[in-house]
């Protein structure tokens, strides 16, 4: 774990830090407790006394111990780290932390699911929110971004209709943590503006390999202003260093079930291990004159800007380095709002990000339950807070003096308005005129031709996945009309695609009918909003996972699977080979007694056959050695063994079968394969070591799905 010597947020949490280490146990009062394991009472069986304030003190604190889980994003995991910046951004922005070539500063990162309450699984098809803070010297900078670059709506007044709809249904509270029922697709078939964000959700971004493994995008578009006060519009991108990996759907409940907490002991495992997590942190930059150069509209938070248009320039790194010491206090009580900003960062009119700067204060109040939430450790700005708010539930800052209101003179006129010269923020001047008037902009109105180029970008098995994903979650909608007019929709998008969900769920191809219900009253946009058009930017390779880095195993969770009398020699060899990639070698064996190699070694073994399953491991090596592979295929192991390979190769893992495995090889499914598999090492390999570090740097042979799975 890094030291805090040079983080300034880290230094300040300790001042708030306790440990219990070679302490007294006392009471909330200081006061040293002598005997924590009975009440105190009226004889040695008679009844509890009142009197007993140990025990009162205890018990009420207990009861009181929970707050209200976030109304979306429940679910999360935390991190601190530091962000550094590598290129700089002075001719766009006077943000200092963005201008000062090499400033380190240090941040909390919240990962989280959005449906799903606090309990819930981590494998949720769901998008990740991607929330961060920066610890500023101008004061707490929020990115609260999501993983994925846009959103469903593009209105903040639909927001709480889409979280009620995605959200378990009120009558039975089913179903948790998926979007896979009635009501959801209710909302989104009547909602054509949401396709884009539909595409992305139903593709394998929404069921991560691991939070380290995500891209992260501020998906509105936000302003840059510099020091002369120039304005570029800017879209905020996060790439994972490791590149970009999913799992398999199937491979993603089975987590749920074998250990729902996958992602978050994830990222605690590599923090821990020092694998600290890498992102670039890259800007695309619009100049304020080419605002309406696009062929969609840049407030409209459903489109993307196609790196194609505008390249993202990688201006720094953001690494996690340390985890909280305490999961509430740090995790729990973090407090992100998109509208904690810095001079020289403004917000735009995206009617999304708009509503937004309203929610973020006013949910905090019933979560954290006070106004001073910001005096809370993790949410405390490095900058001393100095203004004229005063009191309220839980205050800790104790201000001085007799004034708290400004303007005075009793207090000095303290504390003073600070020149934009001093860091005072003050808003871009924004010519704003019109009529007060609620409804759409056209230029909003085109839905499909973003869902289409991030279709038409996938790769062949990436579509495959996206189209197995409508199947999935529609054939859990019992309400045929649902079904049939979300394959109207995907008409809209891609032809192919809407027939092939279409024959799946024994739907029809139906145009829709407009207008529908997702429309103002009086809407005269129908005409419109039926037209199909197609993007400028027909394809663009950086939507699919497939071009995004796959020339590392780091951190690459391999299982050796071993029994006694295995060829010590080979597993020593290969784990040296993968541990210096970076990969983590863990050892499953039959059971957990330790395993005596074929050289009377002892080696402990991490996990046995029933208690971990191929879906926690990224690769398999079936270690060589024939009196191991015999004990492996006795009645007793054999069902697990082969039960092991078939899934990780079903999931198209990397599997590595040693000398002497032909046994265990011949009776799995593998052996069945047709022709040459990359994803498949034997002992008649050359170079079998290289060629298993090979395919699991390629992450999965998904090329490959329908042959494995045939
Ligand atoms: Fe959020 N969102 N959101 N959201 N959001 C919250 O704030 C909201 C939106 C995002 O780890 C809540 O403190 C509205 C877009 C993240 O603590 C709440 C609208 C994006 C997190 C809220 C949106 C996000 C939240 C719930 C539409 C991606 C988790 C708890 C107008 C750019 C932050 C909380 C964390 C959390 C409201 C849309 C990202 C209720 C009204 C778009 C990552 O305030």
């Amino acid at each position: 774990m890094k030291t805090n010597e040079h983080n300034k947020k880290a230094q300040q949490l300790d001042v708030h830090s306790t440990s219990n280490e070679n302490e007294k146990l006392t009471t909330n009062q200081g006061l040293k407790i002598n005997n924590n394991q009975d009440s105190l009472k009226a004889g040695e069986r008679g009844p509890s006394l009142l009197e007993d304030f140990i025990l009162r003190e205890k018990i009420t604190h207990f009861d009181h111990e929970r707050i209200p889980e976030r109304v979306v994003h429940a679910r999360g995991s935390g991190a601190h780290g530091v962000f550094k910046l590598t290129k700089s951004l002075a001719a766009y922005t006077k943000a200092k932390f963005l201008t000062e070539l090499g400033k380190e500063t240090p941040v909390f990162v919240r990962f989280s699911t959005v449906a799903g309450s606090k309990g819930s699984t981590d494998l949720a098809r769901d998008v990740r929110g991607f929330a961060i803070k920066f610890y500023t010297d101008e004061g707490n900078y929020d990115l609260v971004a999501n993983n994925m670059p846009v959103f469903f709506i593009q209105d903040a007044i639909k927001f709480p209709d889409l979280v009620h709809a995605v959200k378990p249904e009120p009558d039975n509270e089913i179903p948790q943590a998926a979007s896979a029922h009635d009501t959801f697709w209710d909302f989104i078939s009547l909602m054509p503006e949401s396709m884009h964000m539909i595409m992305w959700l139903m593709s394998d971004r929404a069921i991560p390999r691991s939070l380290r493994m995500m891209e992260g995008f501020g998906v509105h578009s936000f302003k840059f202003i510099n020091e002369e006060g120039k304005v570029h519009f800017v879209k905020f991108h996060f790439k994972p260093k490791l590149g970009v990996h999913s799992v398999a759907w199937n491979e993603a409940q089975i987590i749920s079930g074998v250990d729902s907490d996958f992602h978050k002991r994830d990222l605690w495992e590599a923090i821990e291990s020092g694998d600290y997590p890498e992102w670039d942190f890259g800007v695309q930059l619009i100049p304020e004159e080419d605002e309406h150069k696009f062929d969609f509209d840049l407030l409209d938070p459903t489109k993307l800007v196609p790196e194609e248009e505008v390249p993202v320039e990688i201006v720094g790194t953001l690494t996690l380095n340390k985890n909280p010491d305490n999961f509430f206090a740090e995790t729990e009580q973090v407090a992100f709002h998109p509208g904690h900003i810095i001079p020289g960062i403004d917000f735009t009119n995206d009617p999304l990000l708009q509503g937004r700067l309203f929610s973020y204060t006013d949910t905090q109040l019933s979560r954290l339950g006070s106004p001073n939430f910001h005096e809370i450790p993790i949410n405390r700005s490095l900058n001393t807070v100095h203004n004229n708010q005063r009191d309220g539930h839980m205050r800790q800052q104790i201000v001085k003096g007799k004034t708290s209101y400004e303007p005075n003179s009793i207090g000095g006129g303290c504390p003073f308005q600070a020149m934009m010269s001093e860091g005072g923020f003050a808003s871009q001047q924004e010519r704003v005129s019109g009529v007060k008037i609620r409804e759409r902009s056209k230029s909003f109105v085109d839905h499909y031709s973003q869902a289409k180029l991030f279709y038409n970008s996938q790769s062949t098995p990436e579509k495959m996945h996206l189209q197995n994903a409508l199947i999935f979650e529609l054939s859990k909608v019992t309400r045929p009309e649902i079904r049939e007019r979300l394959v109207g929709q995907l008409a809209y998008i891609d032809t192919s695609l809407a027939w092939k969900v279409a024959e799946k769920l024994g739907a029809e191809v139906k145009k829709l009918e407009w207008p529908n219900q997702s429309l103002p009253a009086d809407s005269n946009i129908v005409e419109l909003q039926s037209e199909e058009r197609e993007p400028d930017t027909k394809v663009s390779d950086a939507l699919s996972m497939k071009h995004t880095v796959k020339d590392t195993i780091k951190t690459r969770k391999i299982g050796f699977i071993l029994a006694n009398g295995v060829d010590g020699g080979a597993v020593s060899d290969l784990k040296t080979k993968l541990e210096a990639e970076g990969a983590k070698v863990e050892l499953i064996a039959p059971s957990l007694a330790p395993v005596k190699t074929n050289d009377g070694t002892d080696l402990i073994p991490k996990y046995s056959l029933t208690n971990t399953a191929s879906v926690c491991f990224d690769a398999l090596f079936i270690c060589s050695g024939a009196d191991s592979v015999k004990e492996l295929m006795i009645s007793e192991n054999k069902h697990h063994v082969l039960h092991f390979i078939n899934e990780a190769y079903k999931h198209c893992k990397a599997i590595y079968f040693g000398t002497d495995t032909q046994a265990v090889y011949h009776h799995s499914n593998v052996s069945a394969k047709k022709h040459d598999d990359p994803g498949i090492v034997t002992w008649e390999d050359g170079n079998p070591a290289d060629k298993f570090i090979n395919a699991i740097a390629k992450h999965r042979v998904w090329d490959l799905e329908m042959e494995r799975n045939a």
